[in-house]
């Protein structure tokens, strides 16, 4: 801890009251020290296997539909990427929020750019991205997984 930084950051003030909340029942002494546990966690869901190999794993967005053109924008890239998103699920949870799940899977530096692109797409209230390397098996083998339908 010997080089800090101090930055400044602007969110909104619910999101940091339910952050200082959750710290205290964590049991963190300050912020910062919560802060610091947080983007751990973020960094640690960084998967760190070759450009090239193979993986797989599920996406989980929850967004409001009615923010400026987001399902447009979400549904746009997920056809661009059609070949990576195996299966999807959408739940509308209510009037405003949508839950929708993706299984993906392909080369690693592709599948986390895309899960990336998604995740960060303005509007995007919460996501989890829980990725996995896979056997590089033979082509045939890849025959068996049920392909879902468009
Ligand atoms: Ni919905």
């Amino acid at each position: 801890m010997s080089d800090l930084v101090r930055f400044g950051v602007s969110l909104e003030r619910d999101l940091l009251a339910a952050f200082d909340e959750l710290s205290q029942e964590r049991g963190f002494t300050n912020r910062s020290e919560a802060l610091r546990h947080a983007l751990r966690r973020e960094l640690a869901e960084k998967i760190t296997s070759a450009p090239d190999a193979p993986v797989a794993g599920v996406l989980t967005l929850v967004y409001d539909h009615h923010e400026n053109d987001l399902p447009g924008r979400l549904t746009a890239l997920q056809h661009e990427a059609h070949g990576m998103v195996i299966a999807s699920l959408h739940v509308h949870m209510d009037e405003h929020h949508c839950l929708e799940t993706l299984a993906l899977r392909g080369p690693c530096a592709e599948v986390t750019r895309l899960a990336d692109r998604l995740r960060s797409s303005r509007g995007v209230l919460q996501s989890s991205c829980s990725l996995t390397a896979i056997e590089a098996a033979p082509e045939h083998h890849f025959t068996h997984v049920r392909e879902a339908r468009p």
